[in-house]
């Protein structure tokens, strides 16, 4: 904090009025389940984003240096569609254009510090976005409640190019210390998941980074396709109608679900899709930032298949959580990770190699977490073998690893 203050002052000549502290977040279970309105599982960690800010009489400028983004990006408020210098900008254009409403014409100069690395999967970029739209309320006296800053940071991030399906966020502003936050979307719900004594987690890089601005963002966006389509389809062979844009999670219940998952087409295009008359092209083609090649081919069935037998996960994961059966809890870990690998396609031989090397130290289970395709791993350990998880998937690995604990949401000091 003292450290982000000093930063702060040497390059503006003055304190800060605010400092949002975001945490990162770790996953434990729900992976690329949130996007089709099903449930996630995650902890908030003891890394952070330090957003300190203070108002500026720059007219209408949003300074923002950083430690771990460069360069530093200055946004004009008001003016839409303002070109971006690095990917980073593109997340403060934003946050910037999410509080348009808040404190008139002022300006405001920001510094970001901190310990969470980026690019990671351990949610930098949210931690960004809601530390942004937190510190830059806060500066200008008009704090935004907790409800509106997930709100207007999914937007917020949507806009930076990744059609995220809103699980950062809420952990991040909502995570209680020592819990997981077992989040629904439909309907929106939220509850704390104690972790039980005798279950330490360790999180491990996997040597290969997961950019958010490049190939990893491409893959992402992809399978929000993949997902809407497979929604499409089964409902239409179910004969329901969906919302926009179809979701899985609106039919994830229904009996027939699972057989007829198995007859969805293994790669299939937005455009022959459309041509079947299962769904209209923009409500699967449509993302914020960007439109969707509506020729491009994307995985289906195998991708539907990991979405609904993860969210079954989800809820097992937290009666194992509740009932103390850590045994169970890893097991259901690793199933997830060979269901990111053999059926959703996300992870990687760096990442299927450092779960394997944990398992073997003495991990209960072990998967990929966050968006995959590079970034951390996560292990389920018993207290008395963390230091042997450490050290075996620094070996493997041969990026940081560390233990996280479940830690509190968003503060601003
Ligand atoms: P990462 O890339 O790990 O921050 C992304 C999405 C989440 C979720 C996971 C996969 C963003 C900001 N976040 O997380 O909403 O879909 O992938 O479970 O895009």
């Amino acid at each position: 904090m003292e450290q982000v203050r000093l930063a702060f002052a040497a390059r503006y000549g003055r304190p800060p009025a605010v400092v949002a502290v975001a945490p990162g977040r770790v996953n434990l279970i729900g992976e690329h389940t949130d996007y089709s309105g099903l449930p996630v599982l995650p902890i908030a960690i003891e890394r952070h984003l330090l957003v300190a800010s203070a108002p500026n009489d720059a007219e209408a400028v949003v300074r923002v240096a950083s430690e771990q983004f460069d360069p530093p990006a200055e946004v004009v408020r008001g003016i839409a569609n303002a070109p971006v210098h690095a990917p980073w900008h593109r997340y403060v254009s934003g946050v910037v254009a999410q509080v348009e409403g808040v404190s008139g014409g002022v300006g405001a100069d920001v510094f970001v510090g901190g310990d969470l690395p980026p690019a990671s999967g351990l949610s930098s970029s949210a931690a960004l976005s809601v530390g942004l739209l937190a510190a830059l309320g806060a500066a200008w006296g008009e704090p935004l409640d907790r409800e509106t800053l997930v709100a207007r940071a999914i937007v917020a991030d949507r806009a930076s190019g990744a059609e995220t399906g809103g699980m950062d966020q809420a952990a991040i502003v909502f995570a209680q210390a020592g819990h997981a936050l077992r989040i629904d979307f439909e309907p929106p719900a939220r509850r704390a998941v104690a972790i039980p004594p005798g279950l330490a987690f360790v999180v491990a890089n996997s040597g290969v980074e997961a950019p958010k601005g490049g190939a990893a963002r491409d893959a992402y966006n992809e399978r929000v396709v993949g997902a809407r389509i497979a929604a499409a389809m089964l409902a239409d062979q179910i004969g329901v109608d969906l919302t926009n844009p179809p979701r899985l999670g609106e039919i994830a219940g229904v009996d027939v679900v699972d057989i007829l998952v198995e007859e969805l087409p293994e790669r299939i295009s937005p455009v022959e899709v459309s041509r079947t008359g299962a769904a209209g092209l923009e409500q699967l083609v449509q993302l914020t930032a960007a439109r969707f090649d509506h020729m491009r081919k994307v995985p289906v069935r195998k991708l539907a298949r990991h979405i609904l037998s993860e969210s079954v996960r989800v809820d097992e994961a937290e009666a194992a959580l509740t009932a103390g059966d850590l045994v169970r809890f890893g097991k259901l870990l690793d199933a997830s990770h060979e269901s990111l690998r053999a059926d959703f396609g996300c992870s990687t031989p760096e990442l299927d190699a450092l779960c394997k090397a944990m398992r073997r130290a003495g991990a209960l289970g072990a998967r990929l977490t966050g968006a995959g395709f590079g970034g951390y791993a996560l292990a389920a350990v018993p207290p008395e073998q963390v230091e042997a998880v450490l050290a075996a998937a620094t070996e493997a690995g041969g990026g940081p690893a560390f233990e996280v604990h479940a830690s509190a949401g968003l503060e601003v000091v």
